[in-house]
C-alpha cells in the first residue's frame, strides 16, 4: 500500500534537498500524498518539510522529535481544526516552524537552529486524517540519521561548502583590501623612488663636483688650466699651480690683484685669509702642517718691470706656533738673487707681534708680515703697488736695492725623501 522512495539530489551550495520521500497511500481508492524533506540553508542548519495532499479530509499534520526514543515530543503541530501553527514552548528557542492547511492540504516546516538536530536528531512526520467513510487513520514516516545517512554526510557536506563559502567571500573582501593596500604601497614606493631619484641626481652632480674640483695637487696630475682649486686635507679650498716646473705646487702666498690687505695681525696670518679666486695667504698653520708632512720644495714666482722671476729652494721648513712660525730655508735656484736667505732662521712677526732683531718694529717700519731678521731682504706681504721700502719688496742682487715686485706666488710642492 506504501510507496517509498528515497533519493538524494544533485548537490548545490545554495539548497541542497537532501532527501525526499515521496509516500502514495491508497485508502479505499482514496490517494493521499505524503512527502519529507531536509534541506540545510544559510541561516539553519536545516528545514524538515511534511506536505500531505490527499483526498481525505480533516487532516492533522505534526511533527515529532524521537531522538529519545522513550521521551519523543511533539515539536510542532498543525489541524484544520486549529490553523494556526503549535509549537512546543520548550523547543521555542531551537525551532521555527511555518505552516497552513485546508481540508485536504497541508504543509509543516519546521526549521532547526541546533546542528545536533541536523546531524544526528531523529524526526517523524505523523498525518492523521478521516476516510470517506469517517474512518479516522495515521501514517508516521521518520527521518534519522540511521536510515539518512547519506542526507547527514550531504548535509555536513554542505555545512562545510557554506563555511567554504563564507571563507572565500573573506578571503575575496581580504584580497580587495589588499589590492587598495597595494595601491597606497605602490604610490608610496613611487614617490620614494621620484626622492631616491632625486638623491642620485644631487649625489651625481655633487661627485661631478668634487671630481671637477679634485682633492689633490701633485706633480704631472691630469689638469685643465694652469691654476686648479682643490680641497686641501678634505676641508680647505686651495689654489694648485698645475703647469710650473710640472705642476704639483700648493700656493701658499698669492699677490696679482691687490684686491686684498696684507697689513693684518698675527691671528689673520695664523689663520690665513682672502680666497683662492683673489689674493690669499694661506695661514701659518697650514705652512707648518705642510712643510712638516714633505711639502718642503719652496717656489717663488715674482713679477718685476713685466719680466718673470723665480726663486727655488729645494729645503724649507716652518716651524709650529709656538716657535714663532721660525723657517729653516735652503737649496736656493732660480734666476734672481737668493733674497730669502737672509730670513733663514728668523721668526714671523706681525704688526702685532715683533718677533724681530730690529729695535723697531720691522712689520710696522716696512707695512708687511714676514720672517723679518734686522728687517728685510723681501717684504712679499708689503703693501700693494707701493713704490717705497713698504711695498712688496725683492733684492735682486746683493748690492742692488731692493725692487718692487707686481706679482707673487709662493708655493710649495710635497719632497719624497
Ligand atoms: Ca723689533
Amino acid at each position: 500500500m506504501k510507496n517509498f522512495a528515497v533519493f538524494v539530489g544533485t548537490m548545490t551550495l545554495q539548497a541542497v534537498c537532501l532527501s525526499v520521500c515521496l509516500i502514495l497511500v491508497v485508502v479505499q481508492c482514496q490517494v493521499l500524498d505524503f512527502t519529507r524533506e531536509l534541506t540545510p540553508d544559510d541561516i539553519y542548519c536545516g528545514n524538515l518539510r511534511c506536505v500531505a495532499k490527499s483526498s481525505l479530509n480533516n487532516i492533522n499534520i505534526a511533527i515529532y522529535d524521537t531522538t529519545d526514543e522513550d521521551n519523543s515530543v511533539k515539536l510542532a503541530s498543525i489541524s484544520v481544526f486549529a490553523p494556526e501553527v503549535s509549537v512546543d514552548p520548550s523547543k521555542n528557542n531551537v525551532i521555527d516552524a511555518t505552516g497552513n492547511i485546508s481540508k485536504y492540504d497541508g504543509v509543516l516546516n519546521v526549521w532547526f537552529l541546533k546542528d545536533f538536530d541536523c546531524l544526528y536528531g531523529a524526526f517523524q512526520c505523523e498525518l492523521d486524517f478521516f476516510d470517506i467513510n469517517g474512518q479516522s487513520g495515521v501514517i508516521r514516516e521518520n527521518l534519522t540519521p540511521a536510515t539518512e545517512e547519506n542526507a547527514t554526510i550531504v548535509y555536513s557536506l554542505a555545512q562545510i561548502a557554506t563555511q567554504l563559502k563564507k571563507h572565500s567571500e573573506e578571503t575575496d573582501k581580504q584580497l580587495e583590501a589588499l589590492k587598495q593596500d597595494n595601491e597606497v604601497l605602490k604610490t608610496v614606493l613611487d614617490s620614494i623612488l621620484v626622492k631616491v631619484s632625486r638623491i642620485d641626481g644631487l649625489l651625481n652632480s655633487t661627485l661631478e663636483k668634487e671630481q671637477q674640483l679634485g682633492t689633490s695637487c701633485y706633480r704631472g696630475m691630469p689638469h685643465k688650466s694652469s691654476r686648479e682649486t682643490f680641497l686641501l686635507q678634505e676641508k680647505l679650498l686651495a689654489l694648485c699651480d698645475t703647469e710650473t716646473d710640472g705642476g704639483g705646487w700648493t700656493i701658499i702666498q698669492r699677490r696679482v690683484r691687490g684686491d686684498v690687505d696684507f697689513y693684518r695681525g698675527w691671528g689673520d696670518y695664523k689663520r690665513g685669509f682672502g680666497t683662492p679666486d683673489t689674493d690669499f695667504w694661506i695661514g701659518n698653520d697650514i705652512i707648518h702642517s705642510l712643510t712638516s708632512q714633505g711639502y718642503n720644495q719652496l717656489r717663488i714666482d715674482l713679477v718685476y718691470n713685466e719680466t718673470k722671476f723665480f726663486a727655488q729652494y729645494t729645503n724649507f721648513i716652518q716651524a709650529d706656533e709656538s716657535s714663532a712660525y721660525t723657517i729653516t730655508i735652503s737649496g736656493y735656484s732660480g734666476n734672481t738673487y737668493d733674497s730669502m736667505s737672509y730670513h733663514k732662521g728668523s721668526k714671523f712677526s706681525t704688526f702685532d707681534r715683533d718677533n724681530d732683531q730690529h729695535p723697531e718694529s720691522c712689520a710696522k717700519k716696512y707695512h708687511g708680515a714676514w720672517w723679518y731678521n734686522g728687517c728685510y731682504a723681501s717684504n712679499l706681504n708689503g703693501a700693494w703697488a707701493d713704490a717705497n721700502d713698504t711695498g712688496m719688496g725683492w733684492y735682486f742682487n746683493q748690492t742692488n736695492h731692493r725692487n718692487n715686485v707686481s706679482f707673487t706666488e709662493m708655493k710649495i710642492r710635497y719632497i719624497s725623501r
